[in-house]
C-alpha cells in the first residue's frame, strides 16, 4: 500500500513538472511541421551575402507582427495572444517598438521592464523577438546615443548568447539625417557594444530617409558580419521605385529586412491597400525577404490589425480583427500570395 502511494506521488510530481516546464510545448513543436521556423530549430540567424540563414546555413524568412508603441498599446501583448499568433497565424517573430520620444523610453525608462517582460514571453514561446529602438520624431539616432548605448548594453548582457533576441538599433532616421555621416557612425558605436556581450546576435540597422534608402547603405556598407539593413514601406504609397532600391541593394550583396510595413498610407491610416500589398508580398517571397507588419494594436487607424476593443478580459484576437488583420492573417503563413493583377 505504502509503495503504491509513493508511486502515485512520483507520478503526480512528474506530471506537474512536465506541465509547468513547457515540455509539452516542445514535444508539440517537434511534431508540428508548420513550426519548423522557430528558434529551437534554427538557432542564431546568420547573414550570408544577401540571404538570411539559420545555424545550418539554410535560408529562412521571418514573418511576424510589430507592436505599436508599447507606451500606449501593450495590454494585448501577453503569453496567450502571442501563443495564438504563433500557433494559429504562424508568426515566428515579434517586434517590440520602444519609442524614444512621444512618451517613450526617454521619459519613461521603466518601459525597459515591459520590454523584458515581452522578450521573456517570446523566449518561452520559441519565437524570435526584435528589440526596436524606435526613433522617429527625434530624426537622428545620435540625439539619444548615450541612452541607446546604456540600453543595448544592458539588454544584450541580460540576453547574452540567446538566439531569440534580435537588435534593431534605430527605427527610422529621417529629415536629412545621412547614412554616411550620422547613421553609419552611430551603428559603428552600438554594434561592437552589443557584440562584446553577445557575439552572434543578429542586428538590424535602420537606413536614411525613414529606412528606405537601402541603396545608399549598399554603396557604403558596415564592416561587420550578420547585419541586415532595414527597409520600411507602406503599400498605400510606396511601390516600384522602392522595390528597385531593394534590388539594387541585393545586387550589391547586402541583406534586406522589412522590419516594418503597413497596408495603409505612411501615416498609418487612410484605408487598406490590398492589391499593392499583394504585389509587395510576392516580391518579398520571391527574394526570401523577412517582414514584420505594423501593428499589433487596436488603435483606430487602418494599419492596426485589431478592431477597437474595450473588454480586454475576454479578448479573443480572431473575433476582433480589423480589415487589415483579416488580410495579414491570410498572408502570414502562405508562401505565395495570389496576385490578382
Ligand atoms: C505611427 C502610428 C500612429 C502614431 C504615429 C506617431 O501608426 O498611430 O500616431 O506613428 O507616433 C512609421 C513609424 C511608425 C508609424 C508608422 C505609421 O515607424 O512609428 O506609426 N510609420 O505612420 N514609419 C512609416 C510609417
Amino acid at each position: 500500500m505504502k509503495k503504491e502511494i509513493i508511486l502515485i506521488c512520483i507520478i503526480i510530481v512528474l506530471i506537474s513538472i512536465i506541465l509547468f516546464t513547457g515540455v509539452i510545448d516542445s514535444i508539440y513543436l517537434n511534431f508540428n511541421k508548420e513550426n519548423n521556423n522557430l528558434v529551437s530549430k534554427n538557432g542564431f540567424l546568420k547573414v550570408e551575402g544577401k540571404d538570411l540563414t539559420n545555424k545550418r546555413g539554410d535560408t529562412i524568412q521571418l514573418k511576424g507582427l510589430s507592436s505599436h508603441g508599447i507606451q500606449w498599446y501593450s495590454d494585448m501583448i501577453n503569453y496567450k495572444n502571442l501563443k495564438h499568433l504563433r500557433d494559429e497565424w504562424g508568426i515566428n517573430v515579434f517586434r517590440i517598438a520602444l519609442y524614444t520620444l512621444e512618451g517613450g523610453y526617454i521619459y519613461k525608462p521603466n518601459l525597459k521592464e515591459k520590454v523584458i517582460e515581452i522578450i521573456d514571453i517570446a523566449i518561452e514561446l520559441n519565437l524570435y523577438v526584435i528589440v526596436d529602438w524606435h526613433i522617429l520624431s527625434d530624426n537622428n539616432p545620435n540625439l539619444y546615443k548615450e541612452q541607446a548605448k546604456d540600453f543595448f548594453n544592458e539588454i544584450s548582457l541580460k540576453y547574452k548568447n540567446i538566439p531569440n533576441v534580435i537588435y534593431e538599433i534605430c527605427n527610422e532616421p529621417n529629415s536629412g539625417v545621412s547614412w554616411d555621416y550620422d547613421i553609419k557612425p552611430y551603428a559603428e558605436e552600438i554594434i561592437p557594444l552589443i557584440r562584446n556581450n553577445s557575439k552572434k546576435s543578429l542586428i538590424i540597422v535602420g537606413t536614411q530617409n525613414w529606412s528606405q534608402d537601402v541603396d545608399i547603405a549598399a554603396d557604403n556598407p558596415l564592416d561587420f558580419n550578420n547585419i541586415v539593413y532595414a527597409c520600411h514601406f507602406y503599400s498605400g504609397d510606396h511601390d516600384e521605385e522602392l522595390r528597385k532600391k531593394i534590388d539594387y541593394a541585393l545586387n550589391k550583396n547586402i541583406s534586406i529586412f522589412i522590419s516594418e510595413w503597413g497596408v495603409s498610407k505612411p501615416d498609418g491610416d487612410g484605408g487598406i491597400h490590398i492589391e499593392e500589398s499583394n504585389e509587395w508580398i510576392n516580391f518579398l517571397d520571391e527574394r526570401n525577404i523577412s517582414w514584420i507588419n505594423w501593428s499589433f494594436s487596436d488603435k483606430k487607424e487602418s494599419s492596426a490589425i485589431l478592431s477597437y476593443y474595450n473588454n480586454l478580459e475576454h479578448y479573443n484576437i480572431d473575433d476582433n480583427l480589423s480589415p487589415a488583420g483579416e488580410y495579414i492573417k491570410t498572408i502570414i503563413n502562405t508562401k505565395k500570395t495570389n496576385n490578382k493583377k
